[in-house]
């Protein structure tokens, strides 16, 4: 079907030809001015075509509605800790309240260690030094790019594996094709939050005398054959960003039961510093601020609170989106702990809207939509030239990563965001499936689109 520019989406119309138009458009107005019909900033009902912003209604909500907005626990009991902090002057450097942090963490991953870190991707970099792998180490180009950037930084080569399209996660045979004598290690990456495939990948590792670690950044808080995750492999690396289900603003975290390795990492973290003027290891800045930990503190305390509200507003999602043809909402294994942070549609090629069209029909409406993690590692600019037969053996990463849309949730959204959501895809799949019945003619201006109703 023919379909509007993005630009076209953007394009002003006054509200009162709207009306003129369509007579039903629920916009109330204050001293002229469209103001929002409810509580969570909804401009409008989504009913029929004229409705969407696409073509040129107002967006649905006043503000933006993102898919990465922190989940903030007791603001008191955070500034109680920043007014301590103040009276101790102790505000970086391994203090009181970081060291607290990393006590509740490995307690609540039940693990041995928990090195706390300034953001996940130093982290990463770390335990790889740590871990001491070299040359090739095997990594899914369907993540975020992070995972495969640590490697670069430090010289290494990310050989890109393929996925299960069903999980999203590592195909474990995809990881055997990709073993070469150069290969150390292999890093699987809990994609979503739902478990990469740990038993597997443990038998590879231990077939092939590699090195396993985790990139766990999405997994705060969720469970796999009933083990938290946080000690599988050799060690697991957490993300704490703003954006993360758990944030401490920015953060992150190395995780390990082995004694030996937290030791090097704690000395890495910190110039490899193992006492006053005494440098033991090569070492970067990758210290944990008071600030953070703080904030790490308070957020711990209102896991479950998140957890019950993603939890819900996924269950909502699955009964909104999956009642539309072609349209489905990843699953997650309720038998497992889950933190329910990214809700993963994946639009079938039957559904009569591309991706690209739903995603900008989506930000037309203010409702920004990620097509995370689109195009792949292997298809972005640093990596493109060096596996040249990398798109050939990951058919299923192309396949996934063209038809994957993450929607809003977090604390800041609810059934009534959804609600919109929903109908702003049923709106766009039912005058789709009518347009591509009716009128192949090509809409090529707005003036075309809306004298062509
Ligand atoms: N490994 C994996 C598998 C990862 O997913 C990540 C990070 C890492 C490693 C590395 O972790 P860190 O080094 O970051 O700790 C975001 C996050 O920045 C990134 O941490 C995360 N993964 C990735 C999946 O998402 P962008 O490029 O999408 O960020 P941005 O700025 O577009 O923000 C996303 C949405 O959130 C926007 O709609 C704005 C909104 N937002 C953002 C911030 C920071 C807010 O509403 N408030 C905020 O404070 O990468």
């Amino acid at each position: 079907m023919d379909w509007p520019c993005e630009g076209l989406a953007r394009s002003p119309i006054s509200v009162g030809r709207l009306y003129d138009m369509t007579g039903t458009l629920a916009l109330s107005t204050q001293g002229g001015l469209p103001v929002p019909i409810d509580e969570s900033g909804l401009m409008k009902q989504v009913r029929k075509k004229f409705d969407l912003a696409l073509f040129g209604a107002p967006p649905a909500f006043d503000q933006p509605v993102h898919v990465g907005r922190p989940n903030v626990g007791d603001r008191a009991d955070f500034l109680r800790q920043v007014d301590a902090m103040f009276d101790r002057l102790w505000l970086s450097n391994n203090g009181p309240i970081v060291q607290e942090f990393e006590a509740a963490l490995a307690q609540y991953m039940g693990v041995r260690h928990c090195i706390s870190m300034c953001n996940a991707t130093i982290a990463l970099e770390v335990a790889i030094r740590g871990l001491g792998l070299t040359g090739e180490v095997i990594v899914p180009s369907y993540t975020f790019i992070a995972t495969a950037h640590a490697l670069n930084w430090l010289g290494l080569t990310p050989v890109f594996a393929d996925i299960d399209p069903r999980t999203h996660n590592l195909d474990p045979e995809s990881v055997r094709r990709k073993i070469t004598p150069r290969t150390s290690g292999i890093i699987g990456v809990h994609l979503w939050g739902r478990a990469a495939p740990v038993e597997e990948l443990t038998a590879i590792a231990r077939e092939h005398n590699l090195k396993l670690m985790f990139d766990a950044a999405h997994a705060f808080g969720c469970s796999v054959g009933s083990r938290m995750i946080g000690g599988f492999g050799a060690c697991e690396v957490f993300s704490f960003h703003a954006t993360k289900f758990f944030n401490t603003f920015e953060g992150g975290a190395v995780v390990t039961n082995d004694d030996a390795l937290a030791e090097k990492v704690r000395l890495m973290r910190n110039f490899g510093f193992a006492g006053f003027d005494n440098v033991t290891e090569p070492g970067t800045n990758g210290k944990m601020t008071e600030v953070c930990a703080a904030m790490g503190l308070t957020n711990l305390r209102n896991v479950a609170r998140v957890v019950a509200r993603n939890r819900e507003n996924y269950h909502c999602y699955v009964r909104e989106l999956n009642a539309i043809r072609g349209l489905s909402v990843l699953a997650y294994d309720e038998r497992e702990l889950n933190n329910f942070q990214y809700i993963v549609v994946e639009v079938a090629s039957t559904f009569p809207v591309s991706r690209d069209e739903i995603v900008a029909a989506l930000h037309a409406e203010n409702i920004l939509a990620r097509k995370y993690f689109w195009p792949g590692c292997h298809a972005m600019l640093p990596y493109r030239q060096s596996q040249p037969g990398a798109v050939r053996d990951l058919p299923h990463t192309v396949l996934v990563a063209d038809r994957v849309i993450v929607l809003p949730t977090g604390t800041a959204v609810d059934e009534r965001h959804i609600g919109v959501i929903r109908d702003v895809f049923a709106c766009l799949a039912s005058y789709a499936a009518k347009n591509t019945a009716s009128d192949e003619r090509r809409i090529a201006d707005p003036v075309d689109v809306l004298t062509h109703v």
